[in-house]
């Protein structure tokens, strides 16, 4: 299995996918394309006919977009969502209104991995995505998360969907509540995160 990703600091969707193939444990290669420069498209064209990363190959096939990445491997690995069909059915309600909207949060607080920025000061727009993130986890969290720290209670596919915004979160500084903050910290500890972040801060000193 290959993944094709774009930098670490910046690719926010290639680390939703990355997360989910290290939830897998399953041997995978990492592909690494720079954003950014004149030879980009083609390069991502090489692999991906969306034109965008990430996108994973195997037996020949090429499953492009986060999501549709992440759905492939649970596939595999049923365990990446909620066992309960209903809690299962939250998972990917939240992980899709992730994948197809906040489109403010994304444009004025984009990532960088591992970055301080604070002083941002969000738009009304960008204060109601950041609202309404906060809404999404504490209704999982009351509901779902007793089991553990993560929505869900165990690490699933809809905490690697909300791993970036809480990466942003630290870098610009965002005051949360204490819930949400609560969570933001348990993703920030989860041990792939780390590395994921801990790579971003290696391709700022290259
Ligand atoms: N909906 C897609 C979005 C993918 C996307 O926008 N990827 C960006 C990198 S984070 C990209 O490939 N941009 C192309 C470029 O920078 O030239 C997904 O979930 O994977």
């Amino acid at each position: 299995m290959q993944l094709i990703i774009g930098d670490k600091r910046f690719s926010s969707w290639s680390m939703r996918a990355w997360l989910a193939v290290k939830a897998t444990g399953k041997p995978c290669e990492e592909v690494p394309v720079r954003l950014r420069q004149p030879d980009t498209r083609t390069q991502i064209l090489r692999w991906s006919p969306s034109g965008k990363l990430p996108c994973l190959l195997e037996h020949g096939l090429a499953v492009w977009d986060s999501l549709a990445i992440a759905e492939y491997l649970a596939e595999e690995f049923p365990q990446l969502w909620p066992q309960d069909a209903a809690a299962r059915a939250l998972a990917r309600s939240v992980s899709a209104e992730m994948h197809s909207g906040f489109a403010a949060l994304r444009n004025e607080m984009s990532m960088d991995a591992g970055a301080s920025l604070p002083g941002v000061m969000p738009s009304d727009a960008c204060a109601a995505d950041i609202a309404r993130i906060q809404m999404i986890w504490e209704d999982c969290r009351r509901d779902q998360g007793l089991g553990g720290p993560y929505l869900f209670g165990a690490w699933s596919i809809a905490d690697m969907m909300f791993a970036p915004v809480c990466l942003r979160f630290e870098t610009y500084g965002v005051a949360l509540t204490p819930l949400a903050q609560a969570y933001c910290q348990s993703v920030l500890a989860h041990p792939h995160v780390q590395a994921w972040k801990k790579a971003a801060q290696l391709e700022r000193q290259a």
